[in-house]
């Protein structure tokens, strides 16, 4: 367990063989992965396919159409290359190659995001990569922010307001921290700072749902009242320094910990929770500006790309 500058990173797991298939990734330890996977640095998370193919196009201009990518023809001229989804059929998750970056998506909440976390740090272990940066490109809801409000997170709390994931494995429960690199993180908001001034680091509250868990009535159920649900999250807020909610950091950043790589969380705010509840600035729902959900939601990738390309 361990992931130090130069050296090889390898996982601790003492039940892992040389054969193993990354199920959910569509890859195993037949594909060559040291070859095509040996270069990777970052790896770059987002809840949504269609996102981080996004990212990854995004990232491929940026970096100037790396040959280090994984592409449809590579004797195509370099702008007509386009970039292919890694996980073929497996049809879970989709991930991309673009020069040392891997974006993938990792779904919604921690189940999903666990599970290809598993497969991804398997993957650098059995491609020996070195020096691996994860970072997670978000949204979730502000606490006090105004909508398109950047923030970068310090350390991820759970539901409970508690700072660790908690792990259930053979019927108990093991508690690991969740926070994030503090070199990645001052990083991102340097490079944040210079996108945008709505820009700021703070604590994380990620739930294990959308709804009850981030106290919002607007759910099938409600188990508490109006005033339950602000007492919480000015709680949230003014105690414990919570900026923002969304419902993976714990998982991941006490996942990146135990596996001993850096992690880094960035994420857009759509709605401000101290005001209301339901998500702002998308088409039809008549609250905020149409249609900004999708600028929101560049600010990870650009301030993401940016970091990458100057580090
Ligand atoms: C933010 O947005 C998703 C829910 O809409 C979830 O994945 C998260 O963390
Ligand atoms: N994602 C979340 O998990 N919560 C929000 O409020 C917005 C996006």
């Amino acid at each position: 367990m361990m992931a130090g500058c130069n050296s090889t990173f390898r996982l601790a797991n003492p039940y892992l063989s040389d054969k193993e298939t990354l199920y959910h990734l569509g890859i195993s330890t037949d594909d060559n992965l040291q070859q095509r996977f040996g270069d990777v640095k970052y790896i770059c998370l987002g809840g949504k396919n269609k996102r981080m193919e996004n990212f990854a196009n995004l990232l491929y201009r940026d970096l100037g159409y790396p040959e280090n990518s994984e592409v449809d023809d590579a004797s195509k001229p370099k702008e007509e290359r386009k970039l292919i989804d890694i996980t073929g059929s497996a049809g879970r998750y989709s991930m991309f190659k673009v020069g040392p970056v891997l974006s993938a998506n990792h779904g919604i909440g921690p189940a999903s995001l666990s599970v290809v976390l598993h497969e991804l740090l398997k993957l650098i272990h059995f491609s020996h990569c070195n020096d691996v940066s994860f970072i997670r490109i978000g949204t979730s809801g502000g606490l006090g922010l105004e909508p398109g409000t950047v923030v970068i997170t310090d350390t991820a709390y759970n539901g409970l307001l508690q700072p660790h994931h908690a792990q259930v494995a053979c019927g108990k429960e093991i508690h690991y921290p969740s926070v994030t690199n503090p070199d990645l993180r001052n990083g991102l908001l340097k490079c944040a700072l210079t996108v945008t001034k709505q820009c700021v680091i703070g604590n994380t509250l990620s739930a294990n749902d959308f709804y009850e868990e981030q106290a919002r009535l607007d759910g099938a159920f409600c188990s508490f009242s109006e005033d339950e649900k602000n007492a919480f999250i000015r709680r949230a807020h003014d105690e414990y320094g919570v900026k923002n909610m969304e419902m993976e950091s714990t998982c991941f950043t006490a996942m990146c910990l135990r596996a001993g790589v850096k992690c880094g969380v960035i994420c857009v705010a759509l709605v401000d929770r101290l005001v209301r509840d339901n998500v702002t600035g998308v088409k039809g729902t008549g609250v905020g500006t149409d249609n900004k959900l999708k600028e929101w939601e560049l600010l990870p990738q650009v301030i993401c790309a940016k970091y990458i390309k100057e580090n």
